[in-house]
């Protein structure tokens, strides 16, 4: 690829503004026919429990399971992946399970409760969910380390039963992930992927319990089937392509950047990786780097297509505008790799997670800094947050009335019930007031 295929903005230019809103556009493309698709499979797996997700699964990933025992394996066979994998990599999966386990046990939330003066008490209960399905892709994009980032949270909330679905294709299944699932201490696994398996959680089968959230990417069937079960049960957010914008103050070693925004661009042909510099000539290093760093990758092709199609370098007046343009983005990851980082922070309002200062590549972060790499994409951390415990914690208020509190209170009630016509609601309220 040459120097002309990645775009160069300048905010200054009177057009950026529009120039910026083409680069964000991104829309998952729904599918008529696979949504058809996807609703036949859900209405059969409903209906027919275990045997339709026998026939799918012999189907779609070229199996020959005759019951359903075949598809439901117990903890043993991930405790026996971890017997598998080398040595080097069983330390790293435990390393970062351990700290990314400490760092979701700061997020765990607290029940709490207060006084009234008249005895009456007011609090909020926190209670985890008692199942969850973590789906994982099979495949190329099985990724052990969400595996972790997924179960981690969920065992850390305090939820019973942790289930994983994930495809084995002719019956192959990948080790690491196998093992980190061991080591997050998932408790069951099903051999199962697709609309299929998101059915099978959502409405359970003989064999399957059906859960209360459902967790993890997937293809195109797996986010439909996931959209199409939302509220018969909770699901987390539907990913997009993964993003990471730097804010660079044109210091930092331009090849670290270009790594650092290549480490995204080789995730799909859709990730967006964009820089924002208000030092020109540091832009042009830092491209002259992207092609020779490239060029060396074993995924240079899907990297190629994600920096000619989606990335940007991006020339800002000052780290100011810099920070105004990145908090209009809203990207998935934000690297602030300028000299004080810290007195940026307070101004950044929407990224999904933020990573202060030169030494601290993005990568770290997707593997085993501790926070989570489940993450708001494609503008979305304008309004949500990293997948976390609090995904898994569920509150419910807590009401006690005193005596005293229900004769305040119960005045109050009647009155309102009157004017809203509901009598019923009055006289409940009245039968506590005293006479
Ligand atoms: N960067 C991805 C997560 C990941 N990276 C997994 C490597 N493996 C989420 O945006
Ligand atoms: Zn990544």
């Amino acid at each position: 690829m040459n120097s002309k295929s990645i775009r160069r903005l300048r905010a200054a230019d009177k057009t950026f503004d529009k120039q910026l809103e083409q680069l964000l556009a991104w829309e998952a493309v729904a599918n008529k026919e696979v949504e058809d698709t996807v609703a036949e499979i859900l209405q059969q797996v409903r209906s027919r429990g275990d045997a339709a997700v026998i026939e799918y699964t012999n189907r779609f990933d070229r199996r020959e399971i005759a019951q359903a025992e075949e598809f439901a394996l117990g903890p043993e066979v991930l405790v026996e992946a971890l017997g598998r994998i080398g040595a080097e990599e069983r330390d790293a999966l435990e390393v970062a399970a351990q700290r990314v386990r400490e760092y979701h046990e700061h997020q765990r939330q607290e029940s709490w409760r207060y006084t009234e003066a008249d005895g009456t008490v007011l609090g909020q209960q926190i209670t985890p969910m008692e199942r969850v399905g973590i789906y994982v892709p099979g495949g190329k994009a099985s990724y052990p380390s969400s595996v972790l980032m997924n179960a981690i949270p969920a065992k850390v909330a305090g939820v019973d039963s942790v289930m994983m679905v994930v495809p084995a294709p002719e019956g192959e299944l990948n080790d690491l992930v196998l093992a980190a699932a061991a080591i997050a201490g998932v408790d069951r696994l099903y051999t199962i992927g697709g609309a299929q398996a998101v059915a099978a959680l959502a409405y359970g089968t003989e064999t399957i319990p059906a859960v209360d959230k459902i967790v993890g990417p997937g293809n195109i069937f797996v986010a439909t089937a996931k959209r199409a079960v939302f509220g018969h049960v909770a699901i987390d957010m539907i990913a997009g392509p993964s993003e990471i914008l730097v804010i660079c103050d044109g210091v930092t070693e331009p090849d670290w950047i270009a790594m650092d925004l290549l480490s995204q661009a080789e995730h799909d042909e859709q990730a967006q990786s964009i820089l924002l510099c208000p030092d020109e000539e540091f832009i042009d290093a830092v491209e002259v780097s992207l092609q020779r760093l490239l060029a060396e990758l074993p995924r240079a092709h899907i990297a190629a297509k994600s920096l000619a199609d989606r990335a940007a370098l991006i020339q800002v007046d000052s780290l100011e505008q810099a920070l105004e343009i990145s908090n209009r983005i809203a990207p998935e990851h934000l690297e602030v790799s300028v000299a004080e980082p810290e007195l940026l922070l307070p101004k950044i309002r929407n990224a999904g997670a933020i990573f202060l200062g030169r030494y601290t590549a993005e990568a770290l972060g997707d593997y085993c800094a501790g926070p989570n790499h489940v993450l708001p994409t494609s503008g979305t951390a304008r309004f949500s947050s990293p997948l976390g415990v609090y995904d898994f914690q569920k509150r419910s208020s807590i009401i006690y009335c005193s005596p005293e509190g229900a004769d305040k209170l119960g005045r109050v009630a009647m009155t309102l019930a009157r004017g809203e016509g509901l009598e019923a609601h009055a006289r409940s309220a009245a039968f506590r007031v005293k006479r």
